[in-house]
C-alpha cells in the first residue's frame, strides 16, 4: 500500500504530518491507462488526408459497367473499385484519364484516380468495348 505523508510545517522530521493513505491508486492507474487508450484511438480516427479519400465501386457485369456514370468530386483524388462479376477477363481502360488495368474473371481491382478537372472522362472495356462504356463525371 502506498502512502503519502506531507509535513504541515517545516519544523523537520518530527514534525506532526498528515498521512493520506493512496490504496485507491491502482484504480487511478486503470484510468489513466483507460484514457490513454481513448486517446490514441481518437488520434487513429482522427481523419488523415489519406484517409478521407473517396471510394466509388463499379460493377462490371453482363459486359457492362454498373453504374455506368459516376459522379466524383471535381480535383480530388478518389479509388475505384471495381469488380469484374463476369467469369471471363476485362481491361478497365481510359484514355480520358490515362488507365489500363486487367481484371480477370470474379476478381476486382483498385484503381486511383485524379484529381480532375471539372469534366466528363469515358472509360470502357477494352475487351467487350461495344457494350462495356462508362464515364466519370467530375463535378
Ligand atoms: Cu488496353
Amino acid at each position: 500500500m502506498l502512502r503519502v505523508i506531507i509535513n504541515n510545517n517545516a519544523d523537520g522530521p518530527t514534525a506532526k504530518q498528515d498521512v493520506y493513505d493512496l490504496g485507491e491508486l491502482p484504480v487511478i492507474r486503470n484510468r489513466l491507462i483507460l484514457l490513454a487508450i481513448f486517446s490514441s484511438t481518437l488520434a487513429i480516427s482522427t481523419p488523415a488526408p489519406a484517409g478521407e479519400m473517396p471510394i466509388f465501386t463499379i460493377r462490371i457485369k453482363d459486359h457492362r459497367f454498373h453504374p455506368e456514370e459516376v459522379q466524383i468530386p471535381a480535383n480530388t483524388k478518389v479509388k475505384l473499385i471495381v469488380k469484374n462479376e463476369d467469369a471471363t477477363p476485362e481491361e478497365f481502360e481510359s484514355h480520358d484519364f490515362n488507365r489500363e488495368k486487367i481484371i480477370p474473371g470474379g476478381k476486382q481491382t483498385v484503381v486511383f484516380v485524379g484529381p480532375l478537372k471539372v469534366g466528363t472522362y469515358k472509360f470502357f472495356g477494352e475487351f467487350n468495348p461495344d457494350t462495356a462504356q462508362g464515364r466519370l463525371i467530375a463535378k
